[in-house]
Formats: structure tokens, C-alpha cells, sequence
């Protein structure tokens, strides 16, 4: 029985929006914070059934362990872990989600009942995965994912990391939308943790907003992670990461759309204060700018902004071997939407964007390694322009006026429209 889902999913609106949680369920005996304790069918139901209680919309069931040195199994024990365990869950009515990195687990989980594939190898692991997902027809879950544990000392270099991992998984992305699945069914998440060090966990947590860039649903998984056990007198358990898992989703949940958690709870309480405090915010006098929460008035209607208009690099993007070799004047437009009134309430440039400074970073982004495409010249440059964290949205064209066009032309350019959600 393949049961496509039929629900319509809605991506977070604005900042006041609260995510959904979806609880973690793991049917391992090595997990490392869960192994072992929910291999028993029935503990695991009754862990489901608890999480739900507890405010999980879903609840991703894994049947391999991914920590550091796990012994990897093969589909079919995986399979036997975890598919009496999906079918129960998804009979009492829970919408389950099924993390795995084999194709055939995938469809046998959806046959029992399962609405969502979560793989960690977004489609890497196992060639056959993506074109099943496109054949299951439910949501499938794109993680970063640079290679299995046994790599990641070798692959876990980054310039910064949003920015590398958004590109690499707008390719996972491209990738899937190849394979026939539907791009309203793509999420995607930054995978914390795997083949990332400690700085680059804190550089992802800190601009969701480039993530937000590809326009897919975003899961987040930070919990109880070893970035966070680092913050932790040694030797703590590792139940007491909770509260920082906790706290790390009322931080995160204006850019994300759902949450990956052991301890439901705690969460759902970190975005009950956040929603207060959002609520407060909708109340604040229009002059007010909320630092805290979403700005009490919709600032997008009017149009807010900063634009940079004619910014002139040299570089050797282009298809053409003289392209790259002789190089050639790109010419950049960027429009940065941002909430401008904090700036001029206290006429404080560290409430706004530093014009020079983001023309120095566009002309430096767009004068980097050489591509084919202004398109991904220009996905570039608007990821430069989000990392500014008060900017919301942002266009930005590329013109390439000496482009080798054979017939008389004035100009040639690509705009986009990026932003966080
Ligand atoms: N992390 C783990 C397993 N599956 N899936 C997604 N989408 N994102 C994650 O961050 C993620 C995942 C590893 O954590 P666990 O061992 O606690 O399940």
C-alpha cells in the first residue's frame, strides 16, 4: 500500500510562525543518545505515542545508527528493525517519517505506512533512492552529507559553511528535481554534525537565512548533538543537552519548518515563550522595531531598502576558453529589503547595512573562482547579501555587457529574487 501524502504542507510564514516538531525515534542498539532503548517494538510504540502526546507532528523512525564509528547494517536487518515499528505507529493514525539512506527501506517503510523518507545522504548513499522517492510520491527530506563517518576528517573543510553547504544541496536538489520528485515535496536540512566541526554547526545555526535561499522546507537537527554536549561540563550526560537542544529551537524557529528532537518537550515549551513573545511583539507600537521577534508591522509592504546599482568587477566567468582566459567586466545591481527604522530611530549605522562594505563583498564574491553561468554568479551574490542578517529578501542582476553575442546588443543580465522564508 503506497500511501502519497495528500496534506498540504505549509512552509513557516514570517518569524511568528512555530514550526512542528518531529520527534526522533531510533530502533538501534548503538544511536548515541537513544541506542538500545526503544529495539523492543513495543517500547518503541509507546516512545511514539509519548512524543505525540508531547507535540511531535511526526515521528522519524531510524533503524541505523550514523554515529562515528557505528557498524553499518544492511536493508534487510534495517528493514526488520524498523518496519513493525512504522506499521504500528502509522495504524494508530501518526504520521511517521522514515530516516533512511536505502532506497528499498524507504518503499517497504511507505508501503507499511510511512508519509515522509528522510535521508541523510540526500539521495548519495544509494543511486537508486531518488527515483524511488519520485516513484513513493510523499515528501522526501535532502540532507548535507559529504560522505560516511569513516571521511569526515578529510571532508570537513569549509570557507563558510551556510554558503558551501546551501550550494551543495541546491545540486542535491537540482538532482532530485531531475529524478521526477516534486518540488513541493523537497525539504531540505543543513545536517549538523555530519562532517561539520563544532564553528561550522555555530556558522549554520547562525544564517538559517542562506539555507532559506533555495525556497525548500527546512528540518533542522541539532539535537543533542556533540557541538552542544562541547558547551557541557565533561562528563555530562547526555540527557542534559535537552535543555540546549531546547533552546537552540526557540532560536532557530523563525527560519525553520520543523525541528528533529529526542525530548519533545522541552522544545514544545522553548516555542510556547517564543510565541508569546511573538504575540507581545504584534502588540508593540508600529514605531517600535522588535529585535526579538518578527517586526510588529509588516515593513515588506513598504518596501524598505538599500540599493547598489552599477558595481563593476572584472572576472572570468563564462563558457568560452577566451572567457576564461581573458576575463571581462560583469556589472551588478543588488537591492537589499531590510527593516530600516531601528537605523533611523537611533541613526545607528549597527542597525542597518554597511553600504561600502557590501559593495566590497559582492565585487570580492562575483571577482572569486571562475564559473560558467551569471546565474550562479548571481545565486552567489545574493547569499552574500543574506548573510546580513537583517536582510530579508534581496534581488540582485547580473549584467555581462561585453557577453559573446555574435549579433549587436546593448546588455545581457539575470536577476533573482532571494530570501529567508
Ligand atoms: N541526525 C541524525 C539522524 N538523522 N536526519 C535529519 N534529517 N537531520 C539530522 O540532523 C539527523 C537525521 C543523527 O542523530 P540521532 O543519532 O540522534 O538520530
Amino acid at each position: 500500500m503506497s500511501r502519497p501524502d495528500s496534506r498540504p504542507e505549509r512552509r513557516a510564514a514570517g518569524a511568528a510562525a512555530r514550526p512542528q516538531l518531529w520527534g526522533v525515534l531510533n530502533v538501534t542498539p548503538d544511536s548515541f543518545s537513544d541506542g538500545g532503548r526503544f529495539v523492543d517494538p513495543e517500547a518503541a510504540l509507546a516512545q511514539g505515542r509519548r512524543l505525540v502526546a508531547e507535540g511531535a507532528s511526526v515521528i522519524d523512525v531510524g533503524g541505523e545508527s550514523t554515529r562515528p564509528g557505528a557498524e553499518p547494517v544492511t536493508p534487510e536487518v534495517e528493514r526488520e528493525r524498523v518496519l513493525p515499528v512504522v506499521a504500528a505507529l502509522a495504524a494508530e493514525g501518526i504520521r511517521v517519517s522514515i530516516d533512511t539512506m536505502n532506497a528499498s527501506t524507504a518503499a517497504a517503510a511507505v508501503e507499511a505506512g510511512a508519509a515522509i523518507v528522510n535521508d541523510v545522504s540526500g539521495g548519495l548513499a544509494d543511486p537508486a533512492m531518488l527515483e524511488t522517492v519520485a516513484g513513493l510520491g510523499t515528501p522526501y527530506v535532502i540532507m548535507h552529507w559529504r560522505g560516511p563517518s569513516s571521511t569526515w576528517d578529510a571532508v570537513s573543510e569549509y570557507g563558510w559553511a551556510p554558503q558551501d553547504v546551501t550550494t551543495e544541496l541546491m545540486g542535491r536538489w537540482h538532482a532530485a528535481l531531475a529524478a521526477g520528485v516534486q518540488p513541493e515535496r523537497l525539504w531540505v536540512d543543513p545536517g549538523l554534525g555530519f562532517a561539520k566541526r563544532a564553528e561550522h554547526n555555530w556558522q549554520l545555526l547562525a544564517d538559517l537565512g542562506t539555507l532559506r535561499s533555495i525556497g525548500a522546507r527546512v528540518l533542522l537537527g541539532a539535537s543533542r548533538k556533540r557541538f552542544l554536549g562541547a558547551l557541557l561540563p565533561e562528563g555530562s550526560a547526555v540527557e542534559e543537552r535537552d535543555l540546549l537542544t531546547a533552546v537552540v529551537s526557540a532560536l532557530a524557529a523563525g527560519h525553520v519548518d520543523a525541528l528533529r528532537v529526542h525530548d519533545v518537550r522541552a522544545s514544545a515549551r522553548a516555542l510556547d515563550v517564543r510565541q508569546s513573545i511573538a504575540a507581545a511583539a504584534e502588540t508593540a507600537p508600529a514605531y517600535r522595531a522588535s529585535y526579538v521577534a518578527s517586526p510588529p508591522v509588516d515593513t515588506r509592504a513598504r518596501g524598505d531598502r538599500i540599493t547598489l546599482t552599477g558595481l563593476r568587477a572584472y572576472a572570468h566567468h563564462g563558457v568560452f576558453d577566451h572567457e576564461r582566459r581573458d576575463g571581462q567586466e560583469f556589472v551588478i545591481d543588488v537591492v537589499a529589503h531590510l527593516d530600516l527604522r531601528g537605523a533611523a530611530a537611533y541613526d545607528e549605522l549597527a542597525s542597518t547595512v554597511h553600504y561600502g562594505v557590501l559593495a566590497e563583498e559582492v565585487v570580492a564574491a562575483v571577482e572569486s573562482d571562475p564559473v560558467d553561468l551569471i546565474e550562479t554568479v548571481a545565486e552567489r551574490v545574493a547569499g552574500v547579501v543574506l548573510r546580513h542578517g537583517a536582510v530579508w529578501q534581496t534581488e540582485v542582476t547580473v549584467h555581462k555587457p561585453q557577453a559573446p553575442i555574435t549579433v549587436p546588443f546593448a546588455d545581457v543580465s539575470v536577476t533573482i529574487v532571494r530570501g529567508r522564508s
